[in-house]
């Protein structure tokens, strides 16, 4: 999984960043040029805690996330626009994080000279409108060259399809929004559109404002796309300050700013939601381990993401709630009372399953 973080220059991009992967990556530099940043976060999940009290693993295995911070969004203003080597690595995200600014600070100038998040919101989304049009364009022309040359049925419905996105990029429609069936979405999926992507936004607020701030409607009428976005508020500032701190620290810093809970553990969960992926979880006396797979995997396809021969070789799987096991204190004592249930190959795994896959290889 991984997600891509865009925005305008001095949005907080870079300090939201930080604060989600605890780097020390250089903020306020504005320079496109710039590589990318990159890291792992792993998904705070405390239900491994308990599991670990329950198995007495020798380790613990969080699911992870990729964050990338890649510096490039202009709002429109850049002379030449073309396709940059930033927009190749972002087609290659699994969703998008927007950060917005929202904060007020005369000693960081707006690109734009004012604060303004929804004319931000639709000056970044009219590039990624922009960029997935370049695609479009491209690869029509491609076709029509391939096409006059010979008939080809699979290129004369790829040409159809694409003429049909090109109509919708042109009324700022976001590719998401479209109805599209399955086999369609596979067709496509190798050209990594923007627009098709899941979009969190990120409202960078000002210290002041954590606590009182709510999102406006007129901010969620211009989130796109319609279908498959989310807001989380937060100030990026304290929570860079906040990941420093150790966890004893960390918790008072919160109840003396009044925030209940980190609001990285909601950008993390809500980018997880849209992204429409679920956890479930595994135990032994090796390790506990939290897993990630796409909503309404099937019980096979959760083996094959543990290990790719359990896929093939999928027999069956014991199968507990975690809530279920918290009130037990071991495994054995689940089985014991017949609490764990046995599911075949076509068993929906849930959020929170903790599975124990029977396989044969
Ligand atoms: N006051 C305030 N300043 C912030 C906040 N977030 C980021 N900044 C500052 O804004 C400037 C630009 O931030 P940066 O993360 O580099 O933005 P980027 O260009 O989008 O990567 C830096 O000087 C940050 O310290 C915030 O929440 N409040
Ligand atoms: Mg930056």
């Amino acid at each position: 999984m991984q997600i891509g973080i865009i925005g305008l220059p001095s949005s907080g991009k870079t300090t939201f960043f930080n604060a989600l992967t605890g780097q020390e990556a250089t903020t306020g530099d504005y320079s496109l040029s710039k590589e990318a940043n990159m890291a792992v976060v792993k998904v705070p999940d405390p239900r491994l805690e308990r599991l670990a009290e329950i198995f007495n693993p020798k380790k613990i295995v969080h699911a992870e996330v990729q964050y990338v911070d890649i510096a490039g969004m202009t709002g429109g203003k850049s002379t030449e626009k073309k396709e940059a080597a930033y927009v190749a690595n972002l087609r290659n995200v699994d969703a998008l994080a927007q950060v917005v600014r929202v904060f007020q600070d005369d000693n960081i100038p707006h690109p734009d000279g004012s604060i303004d998040p929804i004319r931000d919101i639709d000056n970044v989304n009219s590039e990624l409108l922009f960029y997935d049009l370049l695609l479009v364009d491209n690869n029509i022309q491609k076709l029509v060259k391939k096409l006059r040359v010979s008939k080809d049925d699979d290129a004369q419905k790829m040409l159809n399809l694409l003429n049909k996105y090109k109509d919708a990029l042109e009324s700022e429609t976001f590719l998401a929004d479209l109805e599209l069936s399955d086999s369609e979405m596979k067709t496509i999926s190798g050209f990594g559109f923007l627009t098709l992507k899941p979009q969190l936004y990120i409202l960078n607020i000002s210290e002041n404002d954590i606590g009182s701030y709510t999102i406006s409607d007129d901010i969620k009428s211009a989130m796109k796309p319609e279908s498959k976005s989310s807001a989380v508020s937060l100030c990026a500032e304290i929570a860079m300050e906040i990941s420093r701190l150790d966890e004893e620290d960390k918790r008072e810093f919160r109840e003396s700013m009044g925030i209940d809970k980190p609001a990285l553990e909601t950008v993390i969960r809500e980018s997880y939601r849209l992204m429409g992926v679920i956890s479930f979880l595994t135990g032994s006396d090796a390790e506990v381990h939290a897993w990630t797979v796409k909503q309404g995997a099937k019980a096979p396809k959760a083996a094959g993401a543990v290990h790719t021969d359990f896929e093939k070789g999928f027999i069956k799987a014991e199968v507990i709630q975690f809530e279920e096991l918290d009130k037990l204190s071991s495994w054995s004592e689940a089985k014991s009372k017949g609490k764990l249930r046995l599911e075949g190959k076509e068993y929906v795994v849930k959020d929170g399953d903790v599975i124990l896959f029977r396989f044969n290889i």
